[in-house]
């Protein structure tokens, strides 16, 4: 009889330690949310870069909205300095079809800037000397005319100029929101760097123009880092047609590069210094080719003409371009003011570029209704 008894209590063991086993090896996962923090964001995009083609169990339904799905853990963790900080790959499945694929990029997309109860923001570790910085670099010319943009490139690179382990990259470029409306087109971040070879489908870029954040994330899909410095991006402004009419000559143009993370080929990620670049219009306009307010067109919008008017320099010529850059006509001019007939173009923007005998160049929109 106590034999039996003590048989009786192994099976019960036995049946709970099974049933533990069982409740362990699920999980619960937020499709997008990769790291499993509770929100899904840049971040989230290197763990799907670093676990890019791996394979595990499927969930039950192939799902993308946000709402937790269970799964089943799968064989492979992220590295972690602690092992109990591990993050299971079935968190970066993020549409629960077994793969981690492109498909999964696409979720995290979907679901940008969702977040669940108990988040924990993603963590950036402080830099100090010695680390790798993230800057700005000089700020290109306004190309008047052809490409009336503002270029500012974004590099990165190790203490000292020396070259450092990339896998990926994540990081927020902040800006006055209260000034960037003002311009054409939205702030732009371009990926072109070939030493990062990260290719176009691997870049995410996610604007949020109420507060003034574009966050981007790029990573290499292929297990392999690469060992380089330089380069990685550039941020372009287009710029509206009145910004220096309508923006007092002092405004200050502010950019911030923070939230970063970099990770090498051991998925560890080591702090990065940021950067703020200060720009000032009156600064933008006198090293490059547009001067404040001096010239003046009107009607615009209009409908047949426009008239430029310069208030003390005498113009010389004056070209007209589509938005796509493309040159339509250049009038020659010598005198203060001069008239752009406009009775064959379609209705639609044009930009003007009105030289000035003094050799500077003045950028003008005009708008044809
Ligand atoms: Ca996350
Ligand atoms: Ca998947």
């Amino acid at each position: 009889m106590l034999k039996m008894r003590k048989i009786q209590v192994l099976f019960m063991s036995f049946m709970l330690a099974l049933s533990l086993n069982t409740l362990t090896a699920q999980v619960e996962v937020w499709p997008g949310d990769a790291n499993n923090n509770g929100e899904v964001t840049n971040v989230d995009w290197l763990y799907l870069g670093y676990a890019k083609d791996a394979m595990g169990l499927a969930r039950d339904s192939v799902f993308t909205g946000w709402a937790g799905q269970n799964a089943t853990l799968w064989d492979q963790n992220f590295p972690a300095d602690n092992p109990n900080d591990s993050i299971n790959y079935a968190h970066a499945d993020c549409d629960g079809d077994g793969f981690i694929n492109f498909n999964d990029f696409g979720t995290i997309q979907l679901n940008y800037g969702e977040t669940r109860g108990n988040a924990v923001p993603d963590q950036f570790g402080q830099a100090i000397s010695g680390d790798p910085e993230l800057t700005f670099g000089t700020p290109d010319t306004i190309d008047a005319g052809a490409n009336v943009i503002l270029t500012i490139p974004v590099e990165l690179s190790g203490p000292s100029q020396t070259p450092i382990d990339f896998y990926g990259i994540a990081f927020s470029l902040e800006y006055d929101q209260s000034i960037i409306p003002l311009l054409v087109q939205d702030v732009v971040f371009t990926s072109e760097s070939e030493w990062i070879d990260a290719g176009s489908p691997t870049v995410l870029l996610s604007e949020d123009n109420a507060v003034g954040t574009l966050d981007v994330a790029i990573t290499r899909i292929d297990q392999n880092s690469v060992f380089g410095m330089g380069v990685i991006g550039t941020v372009s402004l287009i710029i509206e047609d009145n910004l220096f009419d309508n923006l007092a000559p002092d405004t200050n143009l502010n950019f911030i590069l923070n939230k970063i993370q970099l990770i090498g080929e051991d998925f560890e990620d080591s702090p990065v210094f940021g950067d703020t670049l200060l720009m000032n219009l009156s600064t933008i306009g006198n090293t490059n080719t547009v001067q404040a307010g001096i010239i003046k067109i009107f009607p615009n919008p209009a409908s047949d003409y426009v008239d430029v008017v310069s208030g003390n320099v005498e113009i010389t010529q004056i070209e007209c371009y589509n938005t796509v850059g493309q040159l339509l006509f250049t009038e020659n001019i010598s005198d203060f003011t001069g008239r752009i007939e406009l009775p064959t173009f379609a209705k639609g923007t044009f930009m003007l570029r009105i030289v000035t005998v003094d050799g500077m160049a003045y950028i003008r929109r005009v708008v044809k209704h």
